[in-house]
């Protein structure tokens, strides 16, 4: 190879480094952000909380916030290593007589610290809104901003029992949806990449709002970062 073809070629190599579209999420997921959930042997990790947990006061008081991040999302990080130890044991030992609890259970707690992690991430301290292809997908889809917050609201508030009301991106319809997502992984639709989530479990508010609810999802959306949420939707456009 002479020089010339060598630097060409260095470009081929150095321009795939870059990662072509279809990547984007494996990038932001294993460069060191907080979205990245697994380790290089495969076992799960939890990032630093992204800000001092006082940062999101008075909506969210820092006694919540540290419990909320220390015991709850850390303890779904634990369970969901042991459950996948459990699988593999299984497995080893060709013993499956009880691998559909363990792959339940790593459903339960995966699902649950792919959500806390991206929730951390949805919230501020300071006053942002929806802008450019977020709010024109809004609108689109939703007719309004203020209608998007309504529809929310009332899901994340009504939710029967524990779970997330959650804002995603649905590759097959292109489209912009709302889910009522209870306990950490029912009632979704294959493929949704969520995008904005609530979580609406009593560990995230009982301290503070004890069993209003009500006041605690009002009081969230004033700390929603819908910078964050923006990103989170151009990273799934491009994955489709
Ligand atoms: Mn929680």
């Amino acid at each position: 190879m002479n020089r010339k073809d060598f630097f060409k070629n260095s470009l081929i190599i150095g321009g795939a480094s870059i990662l072509p579209s279809s990547s984007l999420f494996a990038q932001s997921i294993s460069e060191g952000g907080i979205d990245k959930l697994v380790d290089e042997k495969g076992s799960f990790i939890q990032q630093k909380l992204p800000y001092d947990v006082n940062f999101l006061e008075p909506n969210m008081d820092a006694e919540t916030t540290h419990l909320h991040f220390t015991f709850h999302h850390g303890g779904a990080v634990k369970a969901a290593n042991k459950d996948l130890q459990m699988i593999k044991k299984a497995m080893d030992e060709n013993n499956f007589e009880s691998v559909d609890y363990w792959t339940k259970k790593l459903s339960f707690h995966f699902s649950s610290h792919i959500l806390h992690t991206i929730f951390w991430t949805n919230l501020t301290n300071r006053k942002t809104e929806p802008t450019g292809e977020l709010l024109r997908r809004i609108e689109k889809d939703f007719g309004s901003y203020g209608r998007l917050q309504s529809y929310i609201a009332a899901t994340s508030k009504n939710i029967d029992g524990s779970g997330w009301g959650i804002l995603g991106y649905q590759p097959y319809s292109d489209s912009l949806v709302v889910l009522q997502c209870e306990n950490h992984e029912k009632l979704t639709q294959w493929g949704v990449i969520p995008l904005l989530v609530i979580d609406v479990w009593e560990h995230a508010y009982y301290l503070k709002y004890k069993n209003k609810r009500t006041d605690f999802v009002d009081a969230l959306f004033p700390i929603i970062d819908w910078d964050n949420v923006a990103q989170r939707l151009e990273t799934a456009l491009k994955i489709k």
